[in-house]
């Protein structure tokens, strides 16, 4: 593989752009945070990876990350879904660490986005869940036939 084909690295920063545009604009309640950050060196920053999952909560308890249910994406498939979660509000942790991009839909919340995360990335989403029974999936085309569970909220 030599780089004598510029277009190939064209393609791939064109392909970055458009997941991180779609993941903007999918990611409406994320907030901007720059005004303190913008003032660090870029070399003093740290990554904008929220380490712990703190700060993307809606408002609503504070810190209640910690009662997170943490799922594993892998290429191409879910590890560790629980099979029961308390109803109520509950926090998805998906933690990516294949190399594609994995999302979580439930089904039967009108195939609603719960969170999505690129490779090698952790995102959280919250959804409410009323007692019930719930399919969660991955949307990325040709990953729920593989990438599909059943959790019950009660
Ligand atoms: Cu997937």
């Amino acid at each position: 593989m030599s780089p004598r084909h510029p277009t190939h690295r064209l393609s791939a920063l064109l392909a970055v752009a458009l997941v991180v545009a779609l993941g903007l604009a999918a990611c409406t309640r994320q907030e901007p945070e720059i005004s303190v950050n913008e003032q660090v060196p870029a070399a003093a920053r740290t990554e904008e990876e929220p380490a712990d999952g703190g700060e993307e909560n809606d408002g609503g308890g504070g810190e209640d990350s910690g009662d997170a249910v943490a799922i594993e994406a892998i290429d191409i498939d879910y590890v560790g879904v629980p099979d029961t979660v308390p109803a109520g509000d509950v926090t998805f942790a998906l933690n990516n660490t294949g190399n594609l991009e994995h999302n979580i839909v439930i089904e039967e919340l009108g195939d609603e986005l719960v969170t999505e995360a690129q490779g090698g990335e952790t995102a959280e989403g919250t959804v409410t869940l009323e007692p019930g029974t719930y399919t969660l999936y991955c949307s990325i085309p040709g990953h729920r036939s593989t990438m599909e569970e059943v959790v019950e909220a009660s």
